[in-house]
């Protein structure tokens, strides 16, 4: 699955990226948005992830949230997390940079996951009152601000809503300075998240991407393995840590 020389290299770098995707999260039961399974097959996405659709319908845009929610509250992180956040062991500096609002990296142990799109778990008073973490089930949608009455949104980036700005900027500082860049489990069509690699891959760094699918960074990255995430990782580790021996 990866030569040598490859293993070789990736084993000397220090700063290594990770970005992640809603495929991670597939070997947890999670659905995907787009693709074979996606959830977007059965639901449109533009009558659910924008603020128009949410100041529509909050009610709608809220019932879906809250069956991911109950969803992804039985979920346990599969094979696929635990390897990138053992990957914070193995390497000197590790930044894990996610699409997901799912919590299953933290879950996993990796310790500070940056999140572009931000949470499932937080909801935000649209009143301006702030955001906080809320894993409660919510009843009677859409819910309302204990603070001040106006409407709750879920804590998530919706099209055309900007990324939060820390994150995003200590996203793309990482991808400047790092050594090797893994993309795993995104179909890498929603920006600016899928632009991230683009400067990783213009620099000539190492670059590997995880997807049973084809996306449009598959021509461009130095080696796209096409498996699952928690098969292509766990031989990932296995070849770390034998190179590591050797
Ligand atoms: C497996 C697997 C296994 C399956 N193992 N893999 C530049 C160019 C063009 C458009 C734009 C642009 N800049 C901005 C835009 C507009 C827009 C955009 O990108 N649109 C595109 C669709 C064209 N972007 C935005 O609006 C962003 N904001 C922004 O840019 O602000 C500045 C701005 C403001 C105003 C105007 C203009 C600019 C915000 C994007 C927010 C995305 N939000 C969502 C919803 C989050 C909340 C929620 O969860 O409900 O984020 S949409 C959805 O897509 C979610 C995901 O994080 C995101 C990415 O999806 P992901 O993770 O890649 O999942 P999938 O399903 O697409 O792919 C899964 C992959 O896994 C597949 O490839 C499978 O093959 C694979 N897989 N099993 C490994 N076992
Ligand atoms: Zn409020």
């Amino acid at each position: 699955m990866y030569p040598d020389e490859i293993i070789q290299k990736l084993k000397k770098y220090e700063k290594v990226v990770l970005l992640t995707g809603a495929g991670i999260s597939a070997e947890s039961g999670i659905s995907t948005f787009r693709g074979a399974r996606g959830q977007w097959e059965k639901v449109d996405p533009m009558k659910l992830a924008t603020p128009e659709s949410f100041a529509k319908d909050p009610k709608f845009v809220w019932e879906w949230y809250e069956a991911r929610r109950r969803q992804l509250a039985l979920a346990e992180p599969n094979a696929g997390h635990e390897i990138l956040a053992w990957m914070e062991e193995f390497f000197p500096q590790v930044t894990l940079v996610t699409q997901n609002v799912d919590r299953l990296h933290q879950k996993a142990g990796s310790r500070h996951p940056i999140e572009l799109h931000g949470s499932i778990w937080m909801v935000r008073c649209v009143g301006g009152c702030g955001e906080w973490e809320d894993r409660h089930e919510l009843v009677n949608l859409p819910p309302k601000c204990p603070h001040c009455g106006a409407l709750l949104r879920p804590g998530v980036v919706w099209f055309g809503e900007g990324l939060p700005p820390e994150p995003w900027a200590e996203a793309e500082k990482a991808a400047r300075n790092c050594d090797a860049f893994l993309i795993i489990g995104t179909s890498a069509l929603v920006y600016p998240a899928a632009a991230l690699p683009e400067g990783p891959m213009r620099l000539g760094k190492l670059v590997i991407e995880i997807n049973p699918e084809e996306t449009p960074l598959s021509g461009q990255v130095t080696l796209s393995i096409h498996a699952g995430a928690g098969e292509a990782l766990k031989s990932l580790r296995e070849k770390l840590i034998k190179n590591e021996v050797d």
